[in-house]
């Protein structure tokens, strides 16, 4: 047999072996090799059981999502499944990595499943739009009950292979290394007993946990229309027999798939894999070995930059130039650990082995042998410049030196330095520790291997990283700012900061511009002088509004911080309009929408035109894990294409934008940014 799929025989037992790298994906080569071997193992007397397992990495990681939108070929998965299930021979999933989506539904429709102890088994699809296609939605609720199949399906996150054993979804764990032969073995003891069909059983109905189910998690969902379909499609289960279930399931699945939100969801997908390749970088580029890390300042994103690397096991040294500082720091860090210990989601032990790894230390000296050092201090050219200029004369040769700006210039800063080749940007998002954006800032100078470790480093981290270029605000903070600057010219005109929130986060962003402000702090970047008030910002701040931390801002907050809309603000909104003389008029959303949204579209096609960043769907990255822009909209970029170029190009137009040309000769040209 040729192709990813072969057989042998151990005795009566055929086992069916698929080796189709990185993930075995179910592409049409792989189904038409398991469909003939199955046949193979059924019409052959000397065959009396067989085992499905794969080769490589990981069980079948789901079908092969490079063959959505496309015609199908033979035989499709939900046939080969029942196909499977058909079968009067058991048939026996031997599972080791990860046997996620349409993965899942072959092990669910085999007769049973054994699987390695650090096997895992899941029901993605949700997070591609989706849902299980293939008769997971089915069988899952009928093995292990609605509760859990709602978990799974609904949020997608995969579980150990432990719970599944608990919960009924596998038979037997297997030895680490001997699941094949442990497999056979269990195969071997089932021929000749009735064979157990996941969909021949009823799955009990559980309108309780359903309710309890989407309640709990109605603020994830918001927005994606795939949740939904799945919790119908698992309850479904539990009302007809599997034949009609699974044709819901199909009509369903088949509506996701031909969505807008599918579509965005998957072209997030391939692009986070896609940010993480550096155009004209080889992928064999010898990196450089980082074992120690320095960071420099213990503040809020100091102490979230270091939590990084020590999770992920790497030492990190961090200095401070005070004591107290210092202690500070260090304290925050511990107490984030310890809140997630109180979750349950780090042990005792593991709290301690990260502090274990943090040298805190007043001496700058301690950097000299680190192999990385970030700077996260204060946002000044000046004091960068110093910091860098300090690290040249310690840290030892050939290590990285990065900086932890958000919007300067990194040729400025490495410029300081006799070794500009080492020098690169590493922007962070707030909270360090917990955002997944990483902007990697190629300076003029930037080694190859020194952009190449950073970026690698990265995925060690459990970060998303994009390579940015050096202009002022990088990819994320400089489309920000066009935001920024409408959101207040149309308070001139008539908005208020509460329908401006309100339209960015029914589009679906977690907040709005105003919102974010009070998060962030409405002083952050302001001159500090309360007489010098030129613009609403100054005013606010000169009255000590600096948002949320002073419960007062944009909005009025309550002891829970709860905001509610600030007559004192709407009077400040009204002194500037009439001293500007801003024409008024009333704001629509679409003009909100228009104003907002579509000139981040144009940024962004400056952003690429001037090479700033490598690829539309790498902006698309920093605005969805930066920035928390709606992934069922697929990004800036994407959403720009589903609306459409042309509509974004005349809308621009309509308010006096210049459009870039890039974007305009896009539009023109019927081209998309997105592929
Ligand atoms: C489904 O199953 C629908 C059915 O219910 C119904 C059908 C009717 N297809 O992530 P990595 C590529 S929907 C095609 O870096 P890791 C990936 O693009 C599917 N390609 O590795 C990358 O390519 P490249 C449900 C895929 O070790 C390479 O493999 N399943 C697929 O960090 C390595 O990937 C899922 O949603 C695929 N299904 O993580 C699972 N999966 O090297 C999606 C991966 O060119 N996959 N690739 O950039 C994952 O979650 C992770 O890849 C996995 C490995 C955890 C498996």
């Amino acid at each position: 047999m040729t192709g990813p799929i072969t057989t042998h025989r151990h005795g009566n037992v055929l086992v069916i072996v698929s080796d189709n790298p990185p993930v075995n994906a179910l592409g049409a080569a792989v189904r038409q090799g398991i469909e003939s071997a199955v046949k193979e193992g059924v019409v052959d007397d000397t065959v009396h059981a067989m085992v499905i397992r794969c080769d490589g990495r990981t069980f079948f990681a789901g079908a092969d999502i490079t063959e959505f939108g496309k015609p199908m070929a033979e035989p499709v998965l939900p046939i080969l499944v029942d196909m499977i299930e058909a079968a009067d021979k058991p048939i026996v999933a031997a599972i080791h990595g990860t046997a996620l989506g349409g993965g899942c539904e072959v092990a669910l429709a085999c007769h049973y499943r054994i699987a390695v102890p650090s096997a895992k088994l899941g029901f993605p699809e949700v997070k591609l739009g989706l849902l299980p296609g293939a008769g997971g939605t089915q069988r899952a609720p009928r093995l292990a009950g609605v509760p859990l199949a709602l978990e799974m399906c609904a949020k997608g996150d995969p579980i150990a292979a432990k719970r599944a054993l608990d919960a009924g979804l596998i038979d037997k764990l297997a030895g680490e290394d001997s699941l094949e032969a442990d497999a056979i073995t269990f195969a071997r003891g089932m021929i000749g007993k009735p064979l157990p069909r996941a969909s021949h059983k009823t799955a009990k109905p559980d309108p309780q946990a359903v309710e309890a189910f989407t309640k709990a998690n109605a603020r994830r969902f918001r927005g994606f229309e795939a949740p939904e379909a799945n919790i119908a499609c698992v309850v479904k289960a539990t009302e007809v027999p599997y034949e009609e279930g699974v044709q819901f399931e199909r009509q369903q699945f088949m509506e996701l798939m031909m969505g807008v939100q599918s579509a965005a969801q998957r072209h997030i997908f391939f692009a986070e894999r896609k940010a993480s390749k550096i155009d004209g970088i080889a992928d064999d580029i010898r990196l450089r070995d980082i074992k120690k890390v320095g960071v420099i300042g213990a503040g809020t994103m100091g102490g979230g930059i270091s939590m990084n690397f020590l999770s992920a096991g790497i030492p990190v040294t961090i200095v401070e130039m005070q004591q107290e500082a210092l202690d500070r720091g260090t304290g925050i860090i511990r107490k984030n650990y310890e809140a997630t210990a109180a979750k349950g989601r780090l042990t005792a032990e593991q709290v301690d082995k990260a502090m274990g790894l943090l040298t805190p230390t007043l001496d700058f000296d301690a950097l000299a042998d680190c192999d990385l050092v970030i700077e996260a201090v204060y946002e000044n050219m000046d004091v960068k410049k110093e910091v860098f200029t300090r690290l040249d004369g310690i840290v030892k040769q050939g290590a990285i030196l990065a900086s932890n700006t958000s919007y300067l210039n990194i040729n400025e800063i490495a410029a300081v330095t006799k070794r500009p080749q080492d020098v690169l940007g590493m922007h962070f998002f707030s909270p360090a520790n917990v955002m997944k954006l990483l902007e990697v800032v190629r300076g003029d100078k930037t080694a190859d291997d020194v952009l190449a470790t950073v970026m690698a480093l990265a995925k060690k981290i459990r970060k998303v990283a994009v390579v940015a270029g050096v202009c002022y605000g990088f990819v994320g903070n400089r489309m920000l700012m066009p935001r920024q600057v409408e959101a207040m010219k149309l308070l001139m005109e008539g908005a208020t900061p509460e329908q401006i929130d309100k339209v960015h986060v029914d589009f679906g962003m977690p907040m709005g511009p105003f919102q974010m402000s009070d998060l962030a702090g409405v002083d952050i970047g302001w001159h500090r002088d309360p007489s010098r008030i030129e613009n609403i910002r100054d005013a606010l701040a000169a009255e000590k509004r600096w948002g949320q931390k002073t419960k007062a801002g944009w909005y009025d907050y309550d002891d829970k911080r709860n905001p509610s809309p600030s007559p004192r603000v709407a009077e400040i909104i009204d002194e500037f309009r009439k001293k500007s003389g801003a024409t008024q008029h009333v704001v629509t959303d679409e003009e909100i929408v228009e104003r907002t949204l579509y000139p981040m579209v144009n940024e962004g096609a400056l952003i690429l035109a001037e090479g700033k960043a490598q690829r539309a769907s790498d902006i698309d990255v920093v605005w969805i894990y930066g920035y928390g822009w709606p992934v069922y909209r697929g990004g800036p970029m994407f959403w720009a294409d589903t609306e459409g170029l042309k509509k974004i190009v005349a809308g621009l137009e309509k308010h006096g934008f210049d459009v870039a040309p890039l974007l305009k000769a896009k539009a023109e040209k019927g081209e998309r940014f997105t592929a």
